[in-house]
């Protein structure tokens, strides 16, 4: 608990559509602060080491090709609880089963094309950060 960062994606059918600002607004609005960010064409080798997790599911190569599709905003988000506040403020991974007013519910188009990622643990928060970001690139 405390103040924690998270690993933030805001992912190619979102920038498409030119929504980071009202993305991030959605993030700021929350209670999160955006200590860092930056725009990128992620890799097919990124994409597919960052979601290495899911290699065996049936949506893998759906998934790195969507999330090389695009650019993408890739961010740390820092706030009291930010894990789990940035999840509630993304909403479930369908967007059809995700709450009113959530970033999913609003913006996502299915449930791959659901806008945004975030980290879901302390551990996966670190990796991920660090998978994308040096430490001097970080600042609260
Ligand atoms: P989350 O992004 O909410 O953490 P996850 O880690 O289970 O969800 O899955 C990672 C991403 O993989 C998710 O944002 C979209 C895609 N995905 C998950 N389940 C899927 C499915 N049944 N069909 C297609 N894509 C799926
Ligand atoms: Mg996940």
């Amino acid at each position: 608990m405390g103040i924690e960062r998270t690993f933030s994606i805001i992912k190619p059918d979102a920038t498409r559509r030119n929504l980071t600002g009202k993305i991030n607004a959605m993030f700021e609005d929350g209670g999160l602060r955006i200590v860092a960010q930056k725009r990128i064409r992620m890799t097919r080798e990124q994409a597919e080491t960052f979601y290495g997790v899911h290699k065996e599911r049936a949506f893998f190569n759906d998934l790195v090709e969507f999330m090389t599709s695009g650019p993408v905003v890739v961010q740390v988000l820092e706030g009291e609880n930010a894990i789990l506040r940035n999840r509630e403020i993304m909403g479930a991974t369908n967007p059809a089963n995700a709450d009113e007013g959530t970033v999913r519910a609003t913006y996502g188009e299915s449930v791959e094309a659901n806008s945004v990622h975030g980290s879901d643990a302390p551990e996966t928060a670190a990796e991920e950060i660090a998978f994308f970001f040096a430490g001097s690139e970080i600042t609260g």
